[in-house]
């Protein structure tokens, strides 16, 4: 796997922006894209807990992704619980693609949308939280957004591919989702993954990643902490893919484990390695 680091850029401009990356399907750091956010000072774990402690968030754990009796299913818990859980120490513990605004709409005034480009859908403002040592598992989004990812307070690892790398990161048909293991790669079980190329990014508080439709990513938060994702589709290509994934994914992959549970698993990974053996 060869892993090349990210561009780290400020005082990008809309048309810099779209040239150098929005255009090319590239991602990028932006330093300073958050610097007058109210939130960057303002949300903190306290914050939360004293003012949004009694919030019902939605829990996700490994068993999140994994087929089987929990696939895709929450749990939930009060806010204050959670955070009090991964302020403790390192936990697999994650809230994921969670619209707290709808909520606690007030918190939509502690950040702008950017102004890089068009097309944010500023109905689907999310926060996304994990314990020290969480993963969020290899994916990529299932709308096709331009995602813009705020990182806060702590440190966040992520690793990108764009979508030629597929096959060398066995994908699995009818999901989202690659099974390897980026933080510890098994070579001798997903021999292709030795030729993924890929990109690496260290996010530090303040710090926004570009990260273009379709591209892969797998995000380790090598301290606890949060992150807001403002999302953006500007081309009707993307939409049609979007729509296509979300059909894919609720109807075919869900009801199929369903239906099939183990069998179906096995047809998804058997096919992934099929492909992998064939590059
Ligand atoms: O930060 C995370 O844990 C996941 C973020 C993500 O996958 C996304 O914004 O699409
Ligand atoms: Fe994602």
């Amino acid at each position: 796997m060869i892993l090349k680091p990210i561009d780290r850029r400020e005082n990008l401009s809309r048309e810099e922006f779209k040239a150098e990356y929005l255009d090319k399907n590239l991602p990028v750091i932006i330093t300073d894209l958050s610097k007058d956010w109210p939130g960057l000072h303002k949300w903190t774990f306290d914050f939360f807990k004293e003012k949004y402690g009694h919030l019902m968030v939605p829990l996700v754990d490994k068993s999140f992704h994994v087929p089987g009796r929990n696939y895709m299913k929450h749990r939930n818990i009060p806010f204050r619980e959670y955070i009090e859980a991964i302020e403790k120490g390192p936990t697999d513990l994650r809230l994921f693609l969670f619209n707290i605004f709808d909520q606690a709409p007030e918190l939509r005034n502690d950040f702008t949308w950017p102004t890089i480009m068009d097309g944010f859908i500023k109905s689907l403002p999310f926060m996304f939280y994990g314990g020290q040592g969480s993963v969020t598992p290899m994916h990529f989004d299932i709308d096709c957004p331009s995602n813009f990812l705020t990182h806060f307070h702590s440190r966040k690892k992520v690793i990108l591919f764009d979508h030629s790398q597929s096959r060398y990161l066995y994908h699995q048909p009818f999901t989202v989702q690659s099974e390897v293991d980026i933080h510890n790669p098994d070579y001798d079980r997903f021999p292709a993954l030795r030729k993924a190329e890929g990109i690496e990014a260290m996010l530090y508080h303040g710090d926004t990643i570009f990260i273009p439709p379709h591209w892969w990513h797998y995000i380790e938060y090598v301290d606890s902490g949060f992150s807001l994702a403002l999302r953006a589709h500007n081309s009707f290509p993307n939409k049609i893919k979007a729509i296509m994934n979300l059909i894919q994914h609720s109807l075919i992959d869900k009801g199929m484990n369903k239906v099939w549970g183990n069998n179906w698993k096995e047809w998804k990974i058997k096919t992934a390695f099929r492909r992998a053996e064939k590059v």
